[in-house]
């Protein structure tokens, strides 16, 4: 039986605040229950109920209380299934965090004379915490609460004191839900702010439908696996036990708002303030990343390119979703049934993977030579259930490493040698300077070139079965400055004269 100090842990928690409008549709409802199977990583700070252009004028606070009516009755058995440096919040802590937003639409809620509401002003308050740590605001509907919050941040503090604490904010909203969103980015373009931006409503084009829009939306069609989030699966792996009977049934698309937090989960893949690296909850680059603009802190799309279920290579922003989804709703099935009891025997447990001695969820960095060669040994990596036993694939993720769309013509390729039949230890060879440390255009020899992204999924054989990853990030270099050439100043210096 695994012992529970056998399990991953989490040294770090990030800061949560979540903003729902929940009850406009179930998919915030969904969204909460499996938000808090996970919520032992996270120190959860606030539970707002909002608005947004689907539910203008009233908030429902009170679906949140029924979801931790739920967690309740099972947060003992949950607690039996993690490291107990990490046990679940407390159901009465939970319910504290649970505030209501302002009870009108967008901008309405949002002036100098206008008073905070209650969610609002809890906002306020960990926004001023007296700490450094990031403050994670996860938006699910309107952004209005964000907004009163950051207004009267802005008219009660010194300018500098405001914008020192707005840089603690990281923001990830579900597109914009309401009118408070552009007000946002445009008054306050230092923030950190994920989001997809696009026509009103066009959520087709948005990358979060990744997580299950793919037959409502009509994008990537045979690329995605819809099999684990049909009626039927959800049913029978999710709508379970006392938590789970607390997730109804969809009607559009389930759980639209879960990106927001599956990008933060510390399963080893995502780094989160690296929104340009990918993970769980999709893939997202600088709006504007030359460095001097207004909008440094907007992040937006960006697609990957994954082959799909039909064997074809599919190119979207939604695929940095889809392209995790058996991953991430078979772990949601397997902490649903942690839910279910406490005898750990009877359920799994995830696999802790150890990359040259080095252990959790952060990148494992090397800075490597270009055309050198590195070993990576994960034979330490073990898993906590004494019946599993685990596995080991090393791929590697090139579309975090392209400032380009053509990520096969500029992003080298690192090759990938097993040394064992396992494939537990791997020798990787970093490509010539000429492939990973030129310039794109000038061709010129740099002496850091690209930042190469390896990921290694370990995998256990339980039911269902968990991967956890690790991410490996290979800095290329180049001190001898070799491999360039064959650019030009300027592209008149590589026009002939013909003499005839
Ligand atoms: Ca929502
Ligand atoms: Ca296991």
């Amino acid at each position: 039986m695994a012992t529970q100090h056998q399990l991953q842990s989490f040294p770090s928690k990030p800061r949560v605040f979540i903003l729902s409008d929940i009850s406009n549709e179930p998919d915030d409802a969904e969204s909460l229950v499996r938000y808090l199977l996970y919520a032992n990583q996270f120190r959860t700070e606030g539970l707002v109920a909002c608005t947004s252009t689907w539910m203008k004028n009233k908030v429902c606070p009170q679906d949140m209380h029924k979801i931790i009516n739920g967690y309740e009755k099972v947060v003992d058995n949950l607690n039996a299934h993690v490291h107990p440096n990490d046990p679940y919040p407390t159901p009465q802590y939970m319910r504290s965090l649970i505030k209501k937003g302002a009870e009108s639409y967008g901008m309405t809620a949002v002036g100098p004379d206008i008073p905070l509401s209650e969610g609002a002003q809890h906002l306020l308050d960990s926004i001023l915490a007296p700490t450094n740590d990031p403050l994670w605001i996860l938006c699910w509907g309107g952004t209005n609460v964000l907004a009163s919050a950051l207004l009267k941040l802005q008219t009660t503090h010194s300018p500098t004191t405001a914008a020192t604490h707005r840089a603690k904010l990281r923001i990830y909203t579900i597109s914009d839900q309401d009118d408070t969103g552009t007000w946002l980015r445009t008054t306050y373009p230092d923030l950190f702010y994920i989001c997809s931006v696009h026509g009103w409503c066009q959520y087709g084009m948005a990358a979060w439908t990744g997580i299950s829009g793919d037959a409502w939306y009509g994008f990537d069609q045979g690329g995605p696996d819809a099999s684990k989030i049909s009626a039927e699966w959800i049913r029978e792996h999710i709508q379970i036990g006392p938590l789970g009977s607390k997730y109804p049934d969809f009607m559009f698309i389930p759980e639209g708002d879960t990106p927001t937090f599956l990008y933060l989960i510390q399963n080893g893949l995502g780094v989160a303030e690296s929104p340009e690296y990918g993970s769980w909850g999709g893939r997202y680059i600088r709006t504007d990343a030359s460095g001097t603009g207004v909008a440094n802190g907007h992040f937006s799309d960006t697609p990957d390119e994954v082959v799909g279920l039909d064997g074809r290579r599919h190119k979207s922003n939604q695929a940095t979703v889809w392209r995790w989804r058996d991953a991430f709703q078979t772990d949601f099935a397997a902490r649903m049934q942690w839910s279910l009891s406490g005898d750990v025997a009877r359920a799994n447990h995830h696999p802790v993977a150890v990359v040259n001695g080095s252990v959790g969820p952060a990148p494992l960095v090397l800075e490597v030579p270009a055309g050198g060669v590195v070993r990576l040994d994960a034979r330490a990596s073990y898993d906590p259930d004494p019946e599993d036993c685990i596995t080991f694939k090393w791929y590697q993720y090139k579309d975090p490493s392209a400032t380009q769309w053509s990520v096969q013509h500029e992003v080298g390729e690192l090759g990938i040698r097993l040394l064992d039949e396992a494939g537990s230890v791997i020798e990787v060879t970093v490509p010539p300077a000429e492939k990973c440390c030129v310039e794109l255009i000038s061709r010129k020899a740099i002496a850091r070139g690209q930042l190469l992204h390896l990921i290694l999924e370990v995998k256990d054989n339980g039911s269902p079965s968990l991967i956890t990853y690790r991410r490996v990030l290979i800095q290329a270099t180049n001190e001898e400055l070799v491999g360039g050439g064959g650019g030009a100043e300027a592209i008149g210096d590589t026009m002939r004269d013909v003499i005839r």
